[in-house]
């Protein structure tokens, strides 16, 4: 039986305080921070729905910041006669609930008379900070005809990897037997799983779960009618396994959590492979995002090299090698951007405003000329003049000052920074 598309709501889990992703969450609300040049966090796991015809999501998040409003308003907005929405909930202080959302299943508690005024059979709950490409129909298959109190979407992990992950093992049906989040590396060898040969051989012993679960809408009501749990991981799914039917449906494709400044930088800058694991060149799996109507990009004696360039730049650089180079972008003459994801400016400044910039002795928005950038994040609407120096890497520890902040070797330049000519990080 195939599950009805209507029947089925999406909960995107938009994040917390999004204190790992510090300072690119200084601003804005974690779905909105802007990836691979083009697209926000949120247009991954929202593109993932549609392309599974699923069309009525919510967006869960502490704060609702103007970018992430403008980006759904301005990208999601379905004709009058279709059922799809993408509605954003950020934590509400009523009289009943004088707090923030304390956990990701406090999160859908709270919200939880938005989504009981649908019609719904499943809820499908995903994390907002995840780059992958899933069919979700196929997991909403397996759940139905295995008749499933609850599924989770699992993959096959390494040992270093599994103590960031819940970790669980399954019976020869795939049903789940057991569970725990974050196990510490000594517990580990308790928790081997019986994986594919292929993942043997890449050392992946232990079954994580993705994050991704869908639940029956009777058993969500009951779950959450019971305040005291917070937090799926630590408390819902360790507490459900032995009493309900939960499926492990395991996916062996390419699944990232981007939830810190490391990651999040590698999953940009690995976009720019030969051939990346996340395709963004697919006719049928699309990543949506706002159509903005920008001009075509230019160049002017730049050497490209493997990189990923936007729409509307303005480029003299001399070199960008590996690199991600975001919408309306413009760097100046001489310079060279290495191993960089350059965020791009939300705005032109017309002649007029660069004059008066000239004139004021104030960089312009964009990158300089003869500056070296390297191992960088470099956020919107920066004003980076000219002959700066960045050069990220191991040798750097963790730093952060209005600026900038130094994280695992990454420096992050926060948006709208003003770094002065000569300026050496
Ligand atoms: P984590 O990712 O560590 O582990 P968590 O920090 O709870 O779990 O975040 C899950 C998702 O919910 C993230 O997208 C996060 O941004 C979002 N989120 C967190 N708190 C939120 C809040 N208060 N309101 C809205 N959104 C919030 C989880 C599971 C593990 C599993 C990993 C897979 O607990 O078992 O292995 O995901 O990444
Ligand atoms: P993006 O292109 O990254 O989706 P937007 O076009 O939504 O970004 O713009 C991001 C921010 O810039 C928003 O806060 C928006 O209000 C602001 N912005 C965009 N265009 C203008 C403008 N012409 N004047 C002033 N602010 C603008």
């Amino acid at each position: 039986m195939k599950a009805k598309k209507k029947n089925v709501i999406a909960i995107i889990l938009g994040g917390g305080q999004g204190s790992r992703l510090y300072p690119l969450t200084e601003t804005r609300s974690k779905p909105a921070v802007p990836i691979g040049g083009k697209y926000r966090l949120v247009d991954i796991p929202i593109s993932n729905c549609m392309n599974s015809d699923i069309y009525r999501m919510f967006v869960l998040t502490q704060f609702n910041s103007a970018s992430l409003n403008a980006h759904i308003k301005n990208t999601y907005n379905f004709s009058v006669f279709s059922h799809a929405f993408v509605d954003i909930l950020a934590a509400e202080q009523t009289p009943d609930n004088p707090t923030w959302f304390q956990g990701t299943a406090d999160a859908v508690r709270q919200c939880m008379p938005h989504f009981l005024n649908h019609d719904f059979d499943y809820a499908l709950i995903l994390s907002g900070d995840q780059l992958y490409q899933m069919d979700f129909n196929e997991m909403l298959e397996a759940h139905i005809n295995n008749e499933a109190d609850i599924s989770i979407a699992t993959l096959p992990v390494n040992a270093k990897d599994a103590p960031e992950f819940g970790i669980l093992k399954t019976n020869s049906e795939s049903f789940i037997e057991s569970f725990i989040e974050k196990p510490a590396k000594e517990l580990l060898p308790e928790w081997e799983s019986d994986v594919s040969d292929q993942m043997k051989s890449e050392g992946k012993h232990y079954l994580a779960s993705m994050g991704i679960y869908i639940f029956n809408r009777k058993l969500l009501i009951d779950i959450m009618s019971n305040q005291e749990t917070k937090d799926f991981g630590k408390e819902i799914i360790p507490q459900a396994v032995g009493h309900k039917k939960i499926l492990s449906y395991q996916y062996e494709g390419y699944w990232t959590d981007i939830g810190n400044i490391d990651s999040f930088f590698e999953a940009n800058i690995g976009l720019t492979e030969d051939l990346p694991k996340f395709n963004l060149f697919d006719n049928e799996n699309k990543i949506y995002t706002r159509p903005r109507l920008l001009p075509p990009s230019k160049f002017q004696k730049t050497i490209v090299d493997k990189s990923l360039i936007s729409e509307g730049c303005i480029l003299n650089a001399k070199e960008i090698n590996r690199s991600v180079i975001g919408i309306r972008s413009r760097i100046g003459d001489g310079t060279i951007i290495q191993n960089s994801y350059v965020m791009g400016n939300d705005l032109y400044q017309n002649i007029d405003d660069m004059n008066e910039d000239i004139v004021n002795k104030r960089n312009l928005i964009g990158i300089g000329e003869r500056c070296f950038i390297n191992n960088a994040l470099v956020d919107k609407n920066c004003r980076i003049g000219n002959d700066v120096y960045i050069n990220g890497g191991a040798h750097l520890g963790d730093f952060s000052n209005e600026l900038y902040a130094i994280k695992d070797g990454i420096v992050v330049i926060k948006k709208g920074a003003v770094i002065p000519d000569n300026y050496i990080i």
